[in-house]
């Protein structure tokens, strides 16, 4: 079996002084790196909108950021303006030894739907292409790290078990934005997957 691990949205945004910060997400950068050296494969994500996307509150007349709107594919949080596309926040931390990828996927880049899963937009069935790039590696193993624990990494890692792949979220290596109880769903959605939490 070939192992791979996909480190999801460790950008600029998403680290202390960015624009969605999730408390305590540069933490995690010298494990990762860690992690990195010893991987068989290595997969970033990168968050990846254009300005004026529909997940930004700024584009909803009258919303705030954090409140939750009805979507065509389904309920989606807003949030404030992150990682647009080419701006200094939707880069990787500078800390993070980019050089070990061996592929970047971008994701969110549709104005009118989010993409918090490394596999598929928002709609649960657009997918990024990233599940036919390690079915032909042959890739079946994956560990999973990265920004943040409730969102991205939850939804990456319930539809890679969801896919048939052997899914561990290493939480040590992940950090949360936690709202309203975000993270005790996320934990106990990825268990019921069949996701290993290590
Ligand atoms: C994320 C909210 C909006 C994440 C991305 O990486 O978890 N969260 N966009
Ligand atoms: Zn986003």
């Amino acid at each position: 079996m070939t192992h791979a691990l996909i480190v999801i949205d460790v950008q600029n945004d998403f680290c202390p002084g960015g624009a969605l910060a999730v408390s305590g997400g540069e933490e995690i950068v010298p494990g990762i790196n860690a992690l990195m050296a010893a991987a068989e494969a290595v997969i970033l994500t990168q968050d990846w909108h254009p300005g004026g996307h529909s997940s930004f509150a700024s584009s909803h007349a009258g919303a705030s950021p954090y409140e939750v709107i009805d979507m065509p594919y389904g309920r989606q949080v807003l949030w404030p303006d992150h990682c647009v596309q080419g701006a200094r926040g939707a880069g990787f931390h500078a800390g993070l030894d980019t050089d070990r990828a061996d592929m970047i996927v971008r994701k969110g880049y549709r104005p009118a739907i989010d993409s918090y899963s490394a596999f598929f937009e928002n709609d649960h069935t657009t997918p990024t292409g990233l599940e036919g790039y390690l079915r032909t590696r042959g890739i079946d193993r994956l560990t999973l790290v990265g920004l943040a624990t409730d969102f991205c990494v939850n939804f990456s890692a319930v539809d890679a078990a969801r896919l048939g792949f052997d899914v561990t979220v290493q939480l040590d290596l992940c950090r949360a934005i936690d709202l309203d109880g975000s993270l005790a769903a996320a934990r106990d959605g990825m268990v019921k997957a069949g996701v290993t939490l290590a």
